[in-house]
């Protein structure tokens, strides 16, 4: 009979005996989500310098950390999906064999643990005992994941207790092993409920119960149990009136999910009475609830946000989450113990510090091509509880979460998507995001700025065959009483000079204040071959400095250009063979025929 302090659930015991037995570690410590354990652990993290505790009246609560130089982004190259036929992964994603995958890594985690402790992390996706939720326990050798953990999920033993002696659970295995980027995997096992990641210590490769759970393994479930697990944020738009609709917004990593979710309105529309109310910033689960309308619940309970560009202009939320309880990964850690990151209020510190790559640093400071060294990584970031954001919703411990009135789709696009269009119905919304593109930012490795197509913001977040997950949105749609409606927008379009025509950031409550007019069928708009489209004068611009030419010129279709969108989306859709719906492949011949008479 196996036996533990912690816990009576005999399948977890086992488990866990059995990952020890193969990474060795000298100890193991069961995390129960006290302040005491967390502090024990801080000081223990300290003293090795896997953290630095930075000035704490400056900055109260909070420490530094700096990953390895090769480990700054996730890497969507060394991430798989293993099931037991290639097919059920899709083109989409990176396969491997279950039973190779298991014994490759096998190799990389065996005896890894030696002189190390193998901590226990029991945590909850979602509020702890909602039947909407699901329960992850994360292994690991790292106490900066730990510290990670405790402020993006709910941790303890009161997970375990909902647990029980028998309930499911995903099961994570993480160990930093060497850091050794050729012995580099991110496996998620669907079939087996279980993810295994080694040789890493970034973010999205490594706090398992985000990017890896909540959305892999998530959507892999979701379309067997009927909901969705998205890469999107959730707000709530307070009108004058007082009336709240709830917004989800997929957009692809680094392109501004966070700062929408946090946007302070500008100055003449909180005049006239708008609010914005944060209820996530990076994951929906969304579920149709008894009313027969799509809710949204975010699994999460911090943010993992990125640092350079935050600053008290662009986002003062998010300064103000950040002023205390954060962890700062791969900023510049200067001298008097703060951090500063490009974009930051203060400007470079003369005095330097240390950069993300460990180099003493001072402004200005050029490599051998002439290039400016940065202070912090492109992708440094911030941990922080969603609870010190100022704009929190109230509803973040509710299990039903709040009603979803619109979808938003969205990329960096400096071209063709013009700022805002709505789909003409469920299924044309769904087309709108298989077809959705983005240029590639810091948060993935590879070539910066090139264009993919970036369905949902979920190309590295599929867990299954993306054509299966579209046949899922359009099902999804027939089992709802009320649609959404969908929009896309862009914040993105730039002028012949590289410059970004809209000012976004705050000023995006504009678009999303008309949405909520269609959202509520009080505006009328123009039928475009996209969609529907604002007329120019519909979108409020009390206080905008912004030349009526301009908001023409980011209201414009190119009929070439889409043209040639229409022919990469061909492309796009023969990697997946005969697998795409029907249905989708209908709307993309309805939009062609629509240019085509245009
Ligand atoms: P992940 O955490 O990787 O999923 O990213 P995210 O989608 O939450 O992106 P985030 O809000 O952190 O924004 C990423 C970058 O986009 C930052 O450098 C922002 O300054 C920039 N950004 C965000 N919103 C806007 C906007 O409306 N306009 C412009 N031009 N840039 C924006
Ligand atoms: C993203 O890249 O979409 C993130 C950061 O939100 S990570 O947790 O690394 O995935
Ligand atoms: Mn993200």
């Amino acid at each position: 009979m196996v036996k533990s302090e912690h816990t009576n659930h005999r399948e977890l015991i086992e488990w866990v005996n059995k990952m020890a037995a193969m990474c060795k570690p000298d100890d193991i410590v069961w995390i129960d989500g006290s302040d005491e354990q967390k502090k024990r652990l801080e000081e223990e993290a300290i003293k090795t310098g896997e953290i630095v505790r930075l000035d704490q009246k400056k900055l109260p609560g909070c420490v530094y950390h700096k990953t390895a130089e090769n480990d700054t982004a996730r890497t969507e190259h060394l991430t798989f999906i293993c099931t037991a036929k290639k097919d059920d992964a899709g083109p989409n994603n990176n396969w491997m064999d279950p039973k190779e995958a298991y014994a490759t890594a096998s190799k990389y985690f065996s005896g890894s643990m030696r002189g190390r402790t193998m901590y226990v992390i029991p945590f909850s996706m979602g509020p702890v005992g909602s039947p909407f939720s699901k329960i992850g326990i994360e292994l690991t050798d790292s106490i900066y994941v730990v510290l990670n953990m405790i402020i993006m999920t709910r941790v303890g033993t009161r997970v375990l207790d909902a647990l029980g002696t028998d309930g499911e659970f995903t099961k994570c295995l993480h160990g930093k092993a060497q850091l050794d980027i050729d012995k580099r995997l991110i496996l998620h096992f669907p079939e087996d409920n279980a993810i295994w990641s080694v040789n890493s210590g970034y973010g999205g490769n490594v706090l398992l119960g985000k990017k890896c759970l909540s959305l892999r393994i998530a959507s892999y479930l979701a379309a067997q149990e009927s909901w969705l697990a998205e890469h999107m944020l959730i707000l709530g738009v307070e009108d004058p009136e007082g009336r709240i609709i709830y917004v989800a917004a997929a957009f692809p990593s680094a392109c501004g999910k966070t700062n929408l979710a946090m946007l302070i309105p500008p100055k003449a529309l909180k005049k006239k009475g708008y609010r914005v109310w944060t209820v996530g910033d990076d994951i929906a689960w969304m579920r149709i609830d008894s009313d027969g309308q799509l809710w949204a619940v975010n699994p999460e309970t911090g943010m993992f946000g990125v640092a350079p560009g935050t600053n008290s202009k662009s986002n003062p939320n998010a300064m103000a989450t950040v002023s205390k309880n954060t962890i700062f990964t791969n900023v510049l850690l200067k001298k008097d113990g703060t951090v500063w990151w490009e974009g930051h209020d203060d400007p470079p510190p003369a005095e330097g510090g240390i950069n993300w790559q460990g180099l003493k640093w001072k402004p200005g400071m050029k490599n051998e091509k002439g290039e400016a060294i940065l202070g912090a990584h492109a992708n440094s970031r911030f941990t922080a509880p969603l609870a010190q954001c100022p704009s929190i919703t109230n509803r973040i411990e509710h299990h039903h979460g709040v009603p979803i009135s619109a979808i938003l789709f969205g990329g960096r696009r400096a071209h063709v998507a013009p700022l805002v269009y709505e789909a003409f119905t469920w299924q044309h919304g769904v087309y709108m995001g298989a077809t959705m593109a983005s240029e590639r930012t810091a948060a993935q490795f590879g070539l910066q700025g090139e264009v993919r197509r970036d369905p949902m913001a979920m190309l590295p977040f599929c867990g299954y065959n993306m054509a299966d997950y579209f046949r899922h949105w359009l099902n999804m749609g027939n089992r709802m009483l009320r649609t959404p409606r969908i929009f896309h927008v862009n914040w993105f379009r730039t002028d012949d000079k590289g410059k970004f025509i809209w000012p976004g950031f705050g000023d995006n409550l504009r678009v999303l204040a008309w949405i909520a007019e269609r959202c509520r069928g009080v505006r009328e708009a123009v039928e475009t071959p996209i969609g529907y489209m604002p007329h120019p004068g519909d979108i409020d611009m009390t206080g905008l400095n912004l030349s009526p030419a301009e908001l023409k010129g980011l209201l414009e279709i190119d009929k070439e250009e889409w043209k040639r969108e229409v022919k990469d989306i061909d492309k796009f859709f023969d990697t997946f063979g005969d697998a795409i719906p029907k249905r989708i492949l209908a709307e993309h011949d309805a939009l062609r025929r629509r240019l085509r008479k245009m």
